[in-house]
């Protein structure tokens, strides 16, 4: 059974399709956790697709993705900003890491222009809507068929 990969997302990604919908969207995370693996079944990957509004849940799932995971693929939400932690974690991260964000980040507010994460990813999708983690999906076979 080949490793999965980690589906990982931040705070208030849980409320997608209620909040701001003219930013984010109409779609829930349920439909994007039923789209992924509907995705990376055709792939040919399996995934496991997480939520946290806390910081340390993510940086735990990152340390459990050490070993277990082929990937990361993040949208760490508001953390992107801020935190060292994530950055961090992933960066004792063995596999490859792919950065989500939902909305154009760089046509927002500045503060939403820096990523710590984007230090470590080696790729980012912004702006795609939820489309972005199917777009990463695919990559991700890409890179952890290499
Ligand atoms: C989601 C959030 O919750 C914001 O804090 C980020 C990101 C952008 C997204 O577009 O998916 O700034």
């Amino acid at each position: 059974m080949p490793k999965p990969v980690f589906v990982l997302n931040g705070p208030n990604l849980n409320l997608l399709g209620l909040r701001q919908p003219e930013i984010y969207g109409r779609e829930t995370l349920d439909d994007v956790a039923e789209a992924c693996s509907t995705l990376a079944e055709e792939l040919g990957l399996a995934v496991r697709f997480l939520q946290s509004n806390h910081e340390g849940a993510l940086v735990d799932w990152i340390h459990q993705a050490r070993g277990e995971a082929s990937g990361i693929i993040i949208n760490p939400a508001a953390y992107t900003h801020t935190s060292v932690a994530i950055l961090d974690a992933l960066n004792a991260f063995e596999g490859p890491v792919l950065e989500v964000h939902i909305s154009n980040v760089h046509r927002r507010e500045a503060f939403r222009h820096h990523s710590y994460v984007s230090l470590r990813a080696e790729g980012v999708i912004a702006g795609f809507g939820t489309e972005g983690y199917a777009l990463a999906l695919r990559r991700m076979k890409t890179l952890v068929s290499k």
